[in-house]
């Protein structure tokens, strides 16, 4: 049995349709009640009325990528109970509609982060770029957090200088708005993205983890994890944590989803399948000491979801995206230990077989450059990621049957 075939489709402001993707050989649509601010409940009618849509093509609603966490439940202040509350009932909802996959994150303030949206590669295409001396231009000199420069290395705090200066105040604010806004806003982005003193709402959100290391982070993750996962196991989904990305603190903030340890940790939280990740391998292979051959093999029976993609590192903690097959990462090893572990799943009687794959983010290409897209998400730049990722597993399929 193949990995199934899903793309993230970000509802109907989409300029990729459904019938789109039936033609493209998508099977599931990985989506989000985007119009639903975070915290608030999803109630049956929005989920089945999202569901039936997809339904009428001929697609199945795959995973929700993302149930969003509040900043509250991240911060642990007195609201986190309430909205804990919510997220429950979302997740009963989300099972009683038959949604059984659910990714979520536990980064604070910041999904994603990158320098250049539009780095150009050798031949012509474009992809995204994370360069660590221009993010720490960004937080030292833009941004002006305060003591930030305590938390980069003389040498970056140089490159970092020197950057600053080399721009205009017109690339400085597209620098910004890129990290806080255009990143962030189609995916649930807690800075408000009409905010004219957006710098300033980033800020204090940022201040408000002054006092919350990265102990003090997991117990709030913990809190969360034993109150939902139960829910989450009774209401047959399973709850999967998207990785860091990138993989390290950024801007002063803790990361507790960035390596083996990390979630060695999280799983021991809770020994129920519903207590899941989501396996990201753009992610995780920016860090040199995550392994991700060893990870894909000791996590895999927790593994519900896959994002493919595939980096190169630069010097300095910077890196850019290479698509799906060319990188860090091995991407035949890790398809191969997918499959196998379906295999596995069959044999043992498990009911949650299925690790649906979708092709993350693509290197912009050809007709691309016609459409708009959110950053990251190319029609056919995703599409050729996809046609890869497909014909590798068919591939290994064939050899390991
Ligand atoms: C960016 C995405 C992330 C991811 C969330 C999952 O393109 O990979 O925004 O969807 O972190 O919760």
């Amino acid at each position: 049995m193949a990995l199934e075939k899903t793309w993230r489709w970000f509802g109907e402001k989409d300029t990729v349709t459904l019938p789109d993707l039936k033609q493209m050989g998508v099977e599931g649509v990985v989506t989000s009640l985007h119009h639903i601010p975070t915290g608030e409940i999803w109630s049956v009618k929005e989920i089945e009325r999202v569901k039936k849509k997809i339904e009428e093509y001929g697609l199945t609603w795959s995973v929700v990528e993302s149930l969003p966490v509040s900043e509250a439940i991240k911060l642990g202040t007195s609201d986190r109970d309430r909205l804990i509350e919510n997220y429950k009932i979302s997740l009963s909802n989300l099972g009683e509609c038959g949604i059984d996959t659910v990714c979520y994150n536990f980064m604070p303030v910041l999904d994603w982060a990158r320098t250049d949206l539009h780095f150009k590669n050798d031949d012509g295409g474009e992809s995204m770029l994370f360069d660590f001396p221009t993010f720490a231009a960004f937080d030292i000199h833009i941004l002006q957090r305060e003591n930030a420069s305590a938390d980069y290395p003389l040498y970056i705090r140089q490159k970092a200088k020197k950057i600053a200066d080399s721009l205009s105040i017109e690339q400085q604010e597209e620098l910004a708005y890129n990290i806080i806004i255009v990143t962030q806003a189609f995916i649930h982005g807690v800075v408000d993205e009409n905010s004219r003193d957006y710098k300033k709402q980033f800020l204090s959100y940022l201040k408000k983890y002054d006092q919350i290391g990265q102990e003090q982070l997991r117990m709030n993750l913990s809190y969360f994890l034993k109150e939902v996962v139960p829910v989450a196991e009774k209401a047959g989904v399973n709850l999967c944590i998207h990785p860091d990305d990138p993989p390290f603190s950024l801007l002063g903030l803790p990361r507790i989803v960035s390596t083996v340890d990390d979630f060695r940790w999280i799983l021991s939280q809770s020994d129920s399948v519903s207590n899941g990740i989501t396996f990201c391998t753009g992610s995780l292979s920016t860090r040199t000491d995550n392994d991700l051959i060893c990870m894909a093999e000791e996590f895999a029976s927790r593994i519900h979801f896959v994002h493919l993609r595939n980096t190169i590192f630069l010097s300095d903690n910077s890196f850019y995206e290479s698509g799906q097959l060319k990188g860090n990462v091995d991407m035949y090893e890790v398809v191969r230990i997918l499959l196998e572990e379906q295999m596995r799943r069959k044999k043992v009687g498990r009911q949650d077989i299925r690790i649906p794959f979708r092709p993350d983010h693509g290197i912009r290409i050809l007709e691309d450059y016609n459409r708009t897209a959110n950053p990251g998400y190319p029609l056919i730049g995703r599409l050729k990621g996809l046609a890869e990722i497909d014909g590798l597993q068919m591939g290994i399929e064939h050899s390991i049957k």
